[in-house]
């Protein structure tokens, strides 16, 4: 009798498993991971970073603030190393930068380069004319294309990074000064120095119920995906709070 009795949990089980299974296989194609800039070199630059990833194509929005207005700005995935951010105590020559070369440490080598136009590819780490310019110290970038599977293996690793490069030190408001950039020794160090790093982990909405954010994450329109940034961010905020108020609603109710 026990035997007949522990059948049919067994079945269920098998029935259950391969639910799951499904699920989670309809999501393998599409991964999406967000970062949080933090800022480098005393900066003040922040911003957050959202990539999503369906096979080798990778959707990019960054959206960041602080920057040196007017200036283009490098901006890279970098990978192969440990996956985190430097700190301006990584400086190790001690002059006034934290370089682009003393981060790799912790960030790597350019695994993408994140380019409005064209090849994404490390060669155009110092594409200048293809990057981004702050207007009002502002980045706002949406792109999809094709990443390379080391790439994407980065991403999966937790060694794949978000970093923006270009930094006003000296406040002349233009990239110039006597230090030379460590990647190119015709550019200044500010054009080229390290202004916000963010590690590029696994997006909370990867693990969210289904609809609102995720399906917004999932189109290709540029525009939508802009607007499912924004308001997917403002959503899942707002859903945080109103958790929280009902948990302590609750809480109080019980004492
Ligand atoms: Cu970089």
């Amino acid at each position: 009798m026990r035997k007949a009795l522990a059948l049919p949990t067994v079945a269920l089980a098998a029935a259950a498993f391969p639910l799951l299974a499904g699920t989670a296989s309809a999501h393998e194609g599409s991964s999406s991971y967000q970062a949080s800039l933090g800022t480098l070199n005393q900066s003040g630059v922040t911003g957050t970073g959202m990539v999503t990833l369906d096979g080798n194509t990778a959707t990019v929005m960054i959206e960041a603030k602080g920057l040196l207005a007017g200036a283009p700005h490098a901006q890279h995935f970098h990978i192969g190393a440990q996956g985190t951010c430097p700190t301006d105590a990584d400086n190790k020559d001690g002059d006034a930068f934290l370089s682009t070369t003393e981060g790799s440490a912790a960030y790597g080598a350019i695994g993408t380069s994140l380019t409005l136009t064209g090849d994404t590819s490390p060669d155009s780490g110092l594409a200048v004319d293809r990057f981004p310019t702050a207007e009002g110290g502002v980045v706002s970038y949406n792109r999809t294309f094709e990443v390379t599977d080391d790439v994407h293996k980065a991403f999966e690793g937790g060694t794949a990074v978000l970093v923006l490069h270009g930094f006003d030190q000296n406040g002349s408001k233009t990239y110039d000064g006597d230090v030379k950039s460590d990647l190119d020794p015709s550019l200044p160090m500010e054009a080229t120095a390290p202004v916000a790093c963010g590690a590029l982990d696994t997006a909370q909405m990867g693990t969210a119920p289904k609809g609102g954010a995720e399906t917004g994450a999932g189109s290709t329109a540029g525009t939508e995906n802009q607007a499912a940034f924004g308001i997917g961010a403002v959503a899942l905020t707002g859903a945080a709070a109103a958790g929280a108020l009902a948990y302590r609603r609750r809480q109080a109710e019980q004492v």
